[in-house]
């Protein structure tokens, strides 16, 4: 046989030669051993340390796997092959031990790989859209539809006839090259993927962040805090990974404390639970900004070294003053920010101040200033803590209690999650909360962290390599996803005429995160032709002229490249064929490309071109050892503790108590609704577009609560990511069909028992499931974990009730902000 490559770098024999002693002792016969005439299996092949023959005398060979779907993990796995086929995923071993970890997702991988419902053949539509009729064709046909078209449509209409939607299905480097590569060729309509950018702004804003790395500390840092404060995270279900070092932390005597309106997983593991009304954290925040500031437990060095709090504001424009506003002749390199020395009271230079003031207003050379800590402080000012009681429903003494512990029981930490992130205006919670760390100095140190704990976020990802001697097609230009309904109506984009007519979608189910799905159905009328690539089907396969399968993550060889959580990049192995005709991403991208007529795009094997994106040295690094530590090749992007020299990610390398150049979340070509950005420099609160459905803090409840009067909340699913493991039977037995979880005062109401069929609606539309009486949902509130397609639903789908409108500061879907009533079906 072959020699095969293992997981940790040992050829097969090499592996054989060191553990042949493990083999001979695990021949212990237990219940299937007995049956396969005690077949060598057991411990030994458990821990991964030895070999183990089949009933039909095969041996296991060990792959290295990575998973890679969108829960942020990114754990690294050994994939057991026996016979050609994916018998077992256990977990890798990293580098460093203490990241080793795999959950019941990736343990149940098999599954999903030999699901009987794979997509197996490229197909066609035959029924009306959406009716689940379909004809196999061959691939020679498949690919020759696709180009036939886009070549006619590109000559009669231009590039922008074609168009591309993908999301964070897989995040591997290979899909990133084909997509790349098909729109590096031909340019057209990229729509945005336009997910958790609220979060995305309020975070990167304030903090900052360096190349692709993120901003928070090392996970593996939990441990060393005494305070962690969870704020909008259902950890324990959403992060199970990282939950150990937290435990650790808690066992040393770390105190927690959890913000989440619902007794969620994570609440029961709190101190202190916080059980604050949906929507209000910057309210909270900013009370607890206010507390700090009068107790004196700021940290004025930390504040005057740290961040923009001395820099001085103009009023005319609300950008920082700069040398260069005094001196025209001083040019980019000299400029410094001006500040106001604490002992002259004169303006001078950052740079050569050793003690800047930190309030203050003044005028320096004709410009009115103020220090960014002054303009900061005015605008938390008014939500006092016994207003915030009342707005966020949380009693003043608790506001004391936690503010207390955070800022003296310390290093205390943030961890930031998105439940309260979906919704409008979102971003404001995290300027509010990122301000506690940057007053009372819970940032840059060990045990206290603020950012989101993703420091590997989004490195590594190669550019795509250019190609000689070969014009593109046109430039690619991206548009808003949640405009897309009114844009198949009208064909109109922000006042310009785009003739899209064909559609590619790949990695992601579009359909299942647009909400106002039936609108989106309808809208999608207008488009001739849309081709969805994927190995299973979801929300949007459904509604596909063309289906081309492609392979699931182990068919192929690729690396991990950004939504790790760990300091490594990690290898994955072509462990087994690709099952029935399934071609990988890259496979189907180039000959997509070699039908369109341009060969010399894509000349290389998926080898040659992660080779070529990486460099032959680390691409020979990571083949031969699979779990490669990331800082060697990533120079300076890698920080255990983000900011620990004091060096912060911004444009300033301050952390920004006040956002000088507030950004969009996603991206810059699109427009926000909003192009107002004053109210964007500091935190503050606004309500959310729709779900609004009490009078609190002064804002009337939005006038469609007294028709539909739940906000409805869609968490993200423990036993799924997204909806790629909707159908893994094993994951199903634990958490079999959707449901809506709602108070027992909101189900004695509407006389609902626990597991009756309920209609959940509203204008957009409804859908049904069974309902789930929780006590620890308050009222007012219902929720729907996100993870199901609508297949699996009794009626409808959560998305056909889903707010699409989009966030007014940036581009976002706000899964969480929409309004329902719910009724017994
Ligand atoms: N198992 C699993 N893990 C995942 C994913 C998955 O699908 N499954 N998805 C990944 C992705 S893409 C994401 S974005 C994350 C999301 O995961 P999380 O960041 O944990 O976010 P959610 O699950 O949406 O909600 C977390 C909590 O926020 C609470 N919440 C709702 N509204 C508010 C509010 O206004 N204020 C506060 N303070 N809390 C509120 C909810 O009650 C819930 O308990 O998880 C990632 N990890
Ligand atoms: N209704 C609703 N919608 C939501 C959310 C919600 O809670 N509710 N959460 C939102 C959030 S926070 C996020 S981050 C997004 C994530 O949105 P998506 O990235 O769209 O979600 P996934 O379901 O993880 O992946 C989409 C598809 O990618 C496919 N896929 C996986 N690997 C590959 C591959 O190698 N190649 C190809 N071609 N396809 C592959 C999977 O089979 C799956 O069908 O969802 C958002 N959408
Ligand atoms: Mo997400």
């Amino acid at each position: 046989m072959a020699e095969k490559t293992m997981a940790k770098g040992l050829t097969r024999r090499a592996f054989l030669k060191s553990t042949g002693a493990a083999v001979g002792a695990a021949s212990t016969c237990g219940m299937l051993g007995a049956l396969a005439g005690c077949a060598p299996q057991g411990d030994a092949e458990k821990s991964g340390e030895g070999e183990s023959l089949s009933a039909t005398g095969s041996e296991t060979l060990h792959f290295a796997g990575s998973c890679r779907g969108n829960c942020n993990q990114g754990c690294f796995l050994d994939l057991h092959v026996r016979d050609g086929k994916l018998v077992r995923v256990t977990n890798g071993e990293f580098l460093d031990p203490q990241y080793n970890r795999i959950c019941f997702k990736g343990m149940s991988l098999p599954q999903r790989v030999y699901n009987p419902d794979r997509i197996k053949y490229p197909m066609r539509r035959v029924g009306e859209r959406g009716s689940g009729e379909w004809e196999r064709i061959s691939w020679d046909e498949a690919i020759a539809t696709i180009t036939d078209k886009w070549k006619a449509d590109i000559e009669k209409y231009g590039n922008q006839s074609i168009g591309w939607y993908t999301a964070a299905g897989n995040s591997g480097v290979a899909l990133t090259i084909a997509l790349g590569r098909l729109q590096g060729l031909i340019g057209g309509v990229q729509i945005a993927y336009d997910v958790d950018n609220e979060f995305n702004k309020g975070m990167l804003e304030s903090l900052g962040r360096f190349k692709k790395v993120f901003n928070g500390n090392d996970p593996s840092d939990y441990v060393n805090a005494k305070t962690i404060i969870f704020i909008g995270s259902n950890f324990t279900d959403s992060r199970y990974q990282e939950w150990h070092w937290v435990h650790e932390a808690q066992e040393k005597g770390c105190k927690l404390i959890v913000v989440d309106p619902k007794f969620s997983g994570t609440a029961a593991k709190a101190d202190i639970w916080v059980p604050i009304r949906p929507a209000t954290d910057p309210i909270l925040f900013m009370a607890m900004g206010n507390i700090i500031i009068e107790k004196g437990w700021t940290d004025e060095e930390f504040l005057k070294t740290n961040t923009v709090a001395p820099f001085l504001v103009k009023e005319e424009d609300q950008t920082f003053l700069r040398k260069s506003d005094l001196d025209a002749t001083v040019g980019e390199e000299d400029d410094d920010l001006i500040v106001i020395d604490a002992a002259t009271k004169e303006p001078v230079a950052s740079k050569e101040c050793a003690d800047p003031m930190l309030t203050g207003t003044y005028e320096v050379e004709g410009f009115k200033v103020t220090t960014g800590y002054d303009l900061y402080v005015e605008a938390i000012a008014p939500y006092t803590k016994e207003y915030a009681a009342e707005a966020c429903n949380v009693p003043v003494e608790m506001i004391d209690e936690i503010t207390e512990v955070y800022c003296t029981n310390t290093p205390s930490s943030l961890y930031q999650g998105l439940g309260h992130e979906h919704r409008q205006n979102a971003h404001k919670a995290y300027l509010a909360s990122n301000a506690l760390a940057m007053l009372t100095g819970n940032i840059g140190k060990s045990g206290a962290s603020a950012g989101f704990y993703r420091p590997r976020g989004t490195y590594n990802v190669p550019d795509i390599l250019p190609v000689e001697g070969s014009e593109p097609i046109g430039e690619l230009v991206e548009i808003s996803s949640s405009e897309m309904v009114k844009f198949f109506e009208t064909g109109d984009y922000a006042g310009e005429k785009i003739p899209l007519k064909n559609l590619l979608v790949m990695s992601g189910d579009w359909f299942h995160t647009h909400g106002n799905r039936q609108a989106l159905i309808k809208a999608i009328d207008s488009l001739e032709m849309l081709v969805v690539i994927d190995f299973q089907m979801n929300d949007t396969t459904r509604y596909a002229d063309i289906l081309l399968p492609c392979t699931d993550w182990f068919e192929e060889m690729d690396v991990q490249g950004w939504k790790t959580l760990y300091p490594f990049l990690l290898m994955q192995d072509k462990a087994i064929d690709p099952l029935y005709e399934a071609k990988s991403d890259c496979e189907i991208a180039k000959l997509l490309i070699h039908a369109m007529g341009y060969p010399e795009w894509w000349d290389w094997t998926q080898e040659e071109m992660l080779e070529a994106a990486y460099g032959t040295e680390m691409w020979n690094d990571l083949k031969e050892n699979k779990c490669v530590w990331a800082p060697y090749h990533v120079e300076n992007d890698y920080h255990y503790i983000y900011g620990e020299d004091g060096v912060w990610g911004t444009d300033t390398t301050k952390l920004n108590l006040y956002v000088e150049k507030p950004i969009r979340g996603g991206s810059d070509a699109i427009p926000c609704k909003e192009n107002d950005l004053s109210w964007q420099h500091v935190p503050g609160f606004r309500p959310p577009h729709e779900a609004w459905n009490q009078t609190a803090a002064g804002f009337e409840k939005n006038p469609l609560a007294d028709k539909y009067p739940l906000s409805l909340m869609q968490e993200h699913a423990k036993y799924g990511t997204q909806t790629q493991f909707s159908h893994v039977p094993n994951l199903r037995e634990l958490d079999p069909e959707p449901s809506v979880f709602i108070s027992p005062a909101d189900a004695e109401a509407r006389g609902i028992e626990e597991g009756d069929e309920v209609r959940v609606f509203n204008d957009r539309g409804e859908t049904v499931v069974r309902a789930r009486i929780h006590n620890g949902m308050p009222q007012g509130l219902a929720s729907m974990p996100n993870g199901f397609t609508a297949d699996q639903y009794i009626s409808g789908s959560i998305c056909d009730v889903m707010n699409d409108e989009d966030s007014a500061a940036c581009p976002n879907f706000n899964i969480n902000d929409q309004l329902v009533e719910i009724e017994k079906h």
